[in-house]
């Protein structure tokens, strides 16, 4: 058995973990303070997209302009109601078998680390108890540049010292998956496969890849 990748990039919200139902609740509750409602299709418009870029997306679909200032206070706002509804976050939220699917990589030698958008990504990993499962975590607290810009997950490669083209990335949104594409890596969608076209391969969820056909030749 040759190997054909030695590391796994892991986005977090929509694959190790389903968090954009608190994200939705969070933006939903701003959006009726501000006079508008926002509904769970439009918050599809959200996944894997900055806070900051939410906000916009949020704020245009309620014709509302407001300045810099006020976004910062906006942003604050509902990230403070997000955390108080993470806080509440237990193991049995883990999308099915990721713990299993973390475990038996690492039992390979493959690298795993997580590329996510979020800054709240650490206390997620902690309310989950599965930070040790990761040899680097890259998160929206170490990046400037958001998806589709490559450079979360080639922060992530070169922090674990291996190759783009020796790594796969495990992605539920579009713009991930061409973040994953112009890093020159091996990109696994996961979800429908009408909604996300830059895919290499798409599957339901982690449960559904085969390690050893994915990872080895
Ligand atoms: P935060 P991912 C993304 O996580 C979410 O999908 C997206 O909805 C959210 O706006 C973004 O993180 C930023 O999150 O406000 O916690 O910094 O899919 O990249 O793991
Ligand atoms: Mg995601």
């Amino acid at each position: 058995m040759n190997i054909k990748y030695k590391a796994g990039i892991f986005d977090l919200d929509g694959v190790i973990v389903d968090t954009a139902k608190y994200h939705y609740i969070a933006w939903k509750n701003l959006a009726h303070e501000l006079g508008f409602e926002f509904s769970k299709t439009e918050n599809q418009l959200l996944k894997g997209v900055s806070r900051e870029r939410s906000l916009e997306i949020l704020l245009s679909i309620g014709g509302i302009e407001v300045d810099d200032e006020t976004k910062i206070r906006m942003a604050k706002q509902k990230n403070d109601e997000y955390v108080r509804l993470i806080k509440q976050l237990d193991r049995s939220e883990m999308l099915p078998k990721v713990e299993s699917f973390l475990r038996s990589l690492r039992n390979y030698g493959i690298k795993t680390v997580l590329g996510s958008a979020s800054k709240n990504a650490p206390l997620i990993l902690q309310r989950l108890d599965i930070e040790k499962l990761f040899d680097a975590v890259i998160d929206g607290n170490k990046v400037s540049k958001a998806k589709p810009d490559p450079e979360v997950f080639l922060k992530a490669a070169k922090e674990v010292g291996i190759d783009p083209v020796n790594c796969v990335v495990f992605e539920d949104a579009e713009a991930g998956l061409q973040a994953a594409k112009l890093a020159g890596m091996y990109a696994v969608g996961i979800g429908k496969p009408d909604q996300l076209p830059s895919a290499d391969i798409v599957f339901p969820g982690l449960y559904g890849v085969d390690i050893k056909k994915m990872f080895f030749s």
